[in-house]
This record gives C-alpha cells, sequence and structure tokens, in this order.
C-alpha cells in the first residue's frame, strides 16, 4: 500500500469513530451474539464485518436475515434496545488501550496545526465512548447518530460535520474505515483518506493502514 499518496491541504478534519479512532468492534460483536443466542441462532465474526459503520437498527436488520428470523417493529425496536443495554456495559471496560495505532498523536498534531476537528459516526454512544477514552477535548464539533437522519453513503453526516466547523466541504478531510463512508465523503465534496485497502474501499483520495502513517 503507498501511504504517501499526497493530498491536498486542508483546514478541518472530520473522523469516522468505530475502525479509525477506536476499536469497539468486538464489544458490537459480542453484543449483538447474545441477541442472536437469545433468538435461537449463532452469530459469526464473518457476519459482524457487514456490520460496521451500519446504523443500530439496519445491523439488527442484517442479523435477522443472517439468522433467518423476522420480528415485528416493536420488537426490533425491544431487541435493538436490548443489544445496546448489553454493549454499553461492555463499553464500561473500555480504557485506552481500544484507541486505533496513531489515533491520539494525530489529533494532538492536528489541534497543534490550526486545524479544526469534527466526529462524523453512525454511533449514538459516540460521546460516552470519546469521554472514556478522554479526547472529546480534540473536537470542536460532534456529529453523530443522535444528531443526523440520514444513514452514510448519504453524505449528510458530514455536510453537518463542516458546517459545524465553519468550512466549505472542499476545505475537509474526512478519515473513513468504511465503503459506504467513503462514499458519502466523495458525495458530500470532500477529499477521503481510507483506513484500509482500495478493494474493500474503492474511490477514496489515500489509503492508509491507520492513522500512524498521517503523522509528520
Ligand atoms: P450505536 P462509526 C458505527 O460507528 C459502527 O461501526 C457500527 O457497527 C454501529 O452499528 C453504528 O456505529 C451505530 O452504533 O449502536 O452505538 O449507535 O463507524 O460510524 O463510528
Ligand atoms: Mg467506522
Amino acid at each position: 500500500m503507498n501511504e504517501k499518496q499526497p493530498i491536498p491541504a486542508f483546514r478541518g478534519a472530520i473522523f469516522d469513530l468505530d475502525g479509525v479512532l477506536v476499536d469497539t468492534a468486538r464489544y458490537h460483536y459480542l453484543a449483538w451474539k447474545r441477541l442472536a443466542a437469545e433468538l435461537g441462532f449463532d452469530f459469526s465474526e464473518a457476519g459482524n464485518e457487514r456490520l460496521k459503520g451500519v446504523s443500530r437498527m439496519r445491523s439488527l436488520e442484517i442479523l435477522l436475515e443472517l439468522g433467518g428470523r423476522s420480528l415485528s417493529d416493536t420488537e426490533k425496536e425491544a431487541s435493538a434496545a436490548r443489544k445496546n443495554a448489553w454493549y454499553v456495559e461492555y463499553l464500561n471496560s473500555l480504557d485506552t488501550s481500544a484507541l486505533l495505532p496513531g489515533a491520539a498523536a494525530y489529533l494532538g498534531e492536528l489541534r497543534a496545526r490550526g486545524i479544526r476537528i469534527a466526529l462524523g459516526s453512525a454511533s449514538r454512544n459516540a460521546p460516552l465512548i470519546l469521554d472514556r477514552l478522554g479526547i472529546r477535548p480534540y473536537f470542536d464539533a460532534l456529529i453523530d447518530g443522535n444528531t443526523v437522519s440520514r444513514a452514510k453513503p448519504d453524505p449528510e453526516v458530514f455536510l453537518k460535520g463542516a458546517a459545524a466547523l465553519g468550512l466549505a466541504p472542499a476545505d475537509c478531510t474526512v478519515f473513513e474505515d468504511s465503503a459506504a463512508g467513503i462514499q458519502a465523503a466523495k458525495a458530500g465534496g470532500m477529499i477521503a483518506v481510507a483506513i484500509g485497502r482500495p478493494e474493500h474501499l474503492p474511490g477514496a483520495d489515500r489509503y492508509i493502514a491507520s492513522l500512524e502513517a498521517m503523522l509528520l
């Protein structure tokens, strides 16, 4: 992977959370697996890959599809709430070891350079996660699952991020680990840096293995 492809200078950075700054996929997996077990089927780690970057309700629908089950809307609401309660319980053991390589150092470096920073995540638990990891003070704006109505690949989350930073989309770089997120960033007119490989995340302006590659 060529990690040194140049990208244009930018004034704002917008970060996805899970898979970019922090690894909470394991906790999501354990909570979904517990729900699947209650519903009478097994849920594999391979299945969990399909839930990354996807909203809570859409994740539940994919899980039910994989298990060959269907639930009423009311049952779905209750199941999603149960999964989330377990997930939040697991988050109690979250500590700075869950921060991905280079994440805290790069946030610090951007702040020192006067770059404005926003979060652009699908997670409704984003504020809790940022607080537990002690990285909330780095952010000028938080846009998350509580503030957006349209899921990625719709660009809403990143357009709101740029607006909250007082910047034009073209002045912002988005850091993302999901294909839908890369599509959303490009649809919004932003520079997109993918954490991952081109074959999984087509259309980005640069590919890196982790934020460590961004450090000066
Ligand atoms: P919650 P991101 C996403 O976060 C996760 O990748 C995805 O697995 C999860 O279902 C989604 O947030 C919603 O999370 O249930 O906590 O609201 O990658 O957009 O930061
Ligand atoms: Mg993500």
